[in-house]
């Protein structure tokens, strides 16, 4: 009985979708399912019931509505690029944002209004043109989107210089759980009325509305560049001289780690020349940007006065700068031909970033042996992306013990990534009762029936 009114329940809510959206964007055809039940790194999967892709906040709406009426989930998915299966259904309908693209010109005040499915190079790209940039940047730009950057809080290579998404968002339009839409897009700098509904879906992973429209500050191109890369001791060596390149540069635009192992990963993989006659243990990769002048002569100078001997590359000219890059932005795709990794994005404060890159690998060597870590990220800010290969994607035996060690060190389980599913079990560990009762008071009063991405965050 109980599964005979499932399936009435299910082809109702697929005729309400299709006469809402038109046949063409709702679609239950497992080929093309195939693709948004796994995410990137193949280790979360689900299942969708269908994947329905509105072109307008109204078909948002209807969609919301629909799912919301049925009792069916909502997981929304931009790119699919997420990295803590937040954007993978479990049973539920997936909310594709691919047509949500319109972009509106850029304001006088340096602003941008984009659909939530406008990829982050569309908005480089767009910056650009108007003669501005934008302060996000990272690897996955041309298939990440606007939509779930918003809701992971994303955050990148340069956070150091302008921030996280957070920074970034001036206003949002969402479609809340009843299908009610929050809007408020008009580039208001100052605007204190009340409580921040954009800041509280900053970061929300999906579970409080579908971020429809968002609209951005954007920042001063700065053309002229300079990246170094740096060969070092140690992670201790690259925590310290990056401290003191933040300290004497205010062109400082990104402070990157990598290690030895993960270097001979990437060059292997893509196939490139190795950066030094020989290898050191870590490396550090800095860029500089300035509007006039060329950063180089600013960073050699620092380098200097920081003390730094060692092996090093400094590069002005586009294609070497973008050369020294693919050494650091080709991390993820190395690790993910290399086996499906665990991955850990955690922060540190910087004071003990380095006794956490030190202990890491023991950790994880004691909790699960003949695991292969690859650390890497955003020296910088205390963010590093801790990449595991080798335990089964159920194993998380040195999960567990690297996330043991970030917060007996006072770090954040999560810098950049979210929480999603991976990490829905550590949350209350980081955040504490009172935040993680508040946090479920907040999903109770906006998302009662948790229609939206059940699952996700609070497990
Ligand atoms: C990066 O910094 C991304 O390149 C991905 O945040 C990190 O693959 C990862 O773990
Ligand atoms: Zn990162």
């Amino acid at each position: 009985m109980a599964s005979a009114r499932i399936v009435i329940v299910k082809s109702r809510l697929l005729a309400g979708l299709r006469a809402a959206l038109g046949d063409r964007h709702v679609t239950t055809d497992p080929e093309r399912l195939a693709s948004v039940e796994v995410d990137w790194t193949r280790r979360f999967r689900g299942r969708a019931l269908a994947l329905v892709r509105p072109g307008t906040t109204d078909e948002v709406v209807a969609t919301v509505r629909a799912c919301a009426d049925a009792r069916i989930p909502l997981v929304p998915q931009g790119g699919n690029t997420g990295l803590v299966g937040g954007g993978v259904p479990h049973e539920a309908v997936v909310l594709s944002t691919a047509r949500l693209t319109a972009v509106e010109p850029a304001t006088v005040d340096g602003q941008v209004t984009v659909g939530a499915g406008t990829t982050l190079a569309s908005v480089q790209e767009h910056a650009r043109m108007a003669g501005w940039a934008f302060g996000v940047d990272f690897a996955a730009r041309d298939s990440a989107t606007i939509g779930g950057m918003v809701a992971t809080n994303a955050g990148g290579v340069n956070v150091l210089r302008y921030g996280a998404m957070r920074q970034q968002v001036v206003g949002l339009e969402a479609v809340l759980a009843d299908g009610s839409v929050i809007s408020r897009t008009s580039g208001l700098l100052k605007d204190n009325t009340g409580y921040d509904l954009a800041g509280l879906l900053v970061g929300s992973e999906g579970t409080l509305g579908v971020v429809t429209r968002a609209r951005l500050r954007l920042v001063p191109p700065l053309p002229r560049r300079a990246v170094a890369l740096l060969a070092l001791t140690d992670a201790s060596a690259a925590v310290t001289l990056a401290a003191e390149l933040r300290r004497r540069l205010p062109s400082l635009l990104a402070a990157e780690l990598f290690t030895d192992a993960g270097l001979r990963l990437v060059l292997d993989h893509a196939r490139l020349a190795p950066p030094f006659a020989t290898h050191a243990p870590v490396y550090l990769l800095v860029e500089c940007g300035e509007t006039e002048q060329d950063p180089s002569d600013s960073l050699a100078a620092a380098l200097d006065a920081a003390g730094f001997d060692g092996d090093a590359l400094l590069e002005a000219d586009a294609d070497a700068r973008e050369r020294l890059w693919q050494y650091r932005e080709r991390h993820t795709e190395a690790i993910n031909a290399e086996g499906v990794p665990h991955k850990l994005d955690v922060t540190l404060p910087l004071d003990r970033l380095a006794a956490f890159l030190g202990r890491v690998e023991g950790v994880v060597d004691a909790a699960a042996p003949g695991t292969r870590t690859y650390l890497f990220g955003h020296v910088g800010d205390g963010n590093v992306h801790v990449n595991l290969v080798g335990p089964s994607s159920e194993d998380e035996a040195a999960d567990d013990a690297v996330l043991r060690l970030v917060l007996e060190l006072g770090g954040s389980i999560s810098a950049e990534h979210g929480i999603g599913r991976a990490k829905a079990r550590w949350l209350a560990a980081d955040r504490g009762r009172p935040d993680l009762a508040a946090m479920r008071a907040i999903k109770r009063a906006l998302d009662p029936d948790g229609i939206l991405n059940p699952g996700v965050l609070f497990g």
